[in-house]
């Protein structure tokens, strides 16, 4: 999607500190770091958002959930949250589906 930021991101047209790529994913720092790890996981494919997930695309919803088990285990985190925002009600800014990878931190229940 061509003013997608987070296509940019794909596309190396702006930086960022990538964790994970393959064909399929891409695992990089949030540029404001909520929790002492804070890792965004998107697929490559432009999804607007959880709402857009369906049965014709939801195999990379499950390797983004894979994906973030594994960069878990590979940052020592003893525990972490992953979040999708969905919407600007719940707090989506980037209109290109990603999982928040959230850890190192004591996280509180229920989320403001
Ligand atoms: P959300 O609010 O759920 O749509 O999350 C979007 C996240 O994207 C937010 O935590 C900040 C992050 N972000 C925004 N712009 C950039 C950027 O240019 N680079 C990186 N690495 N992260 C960004």
């Amino acid at each position: 999607m061509e003013n997608c930021l987070f296509c940019k991101i794909i596309k190396k047209e702006i930086p960022s500190e990538i964790v994970f790529e393959n064909d399929e994913l891409l695992a990089f720092r949030d540029i404001s770091p909520q929790a002492p790890v804070h890792i965004l996981i998107i697929p490559k494919i432009h999804i607007e958002s959880p709402f857009e997930i369906n049965s014709s695309n939801s195999t990379v919803a499950g390797k983004i959930i894979a994906l973030a088990a594994e960069i878990a285990k590979e940052q020592k985190l003893e525990g972490y949250r992953l979040v999708f925002n969905c919407n600007e009600i719940a707090g989506q800014s980037v209109f290109h589906l990603h999982a928040h990878l959230l850890g190192g931190r004591i996280m509180n229940w229920p989320p403001g």
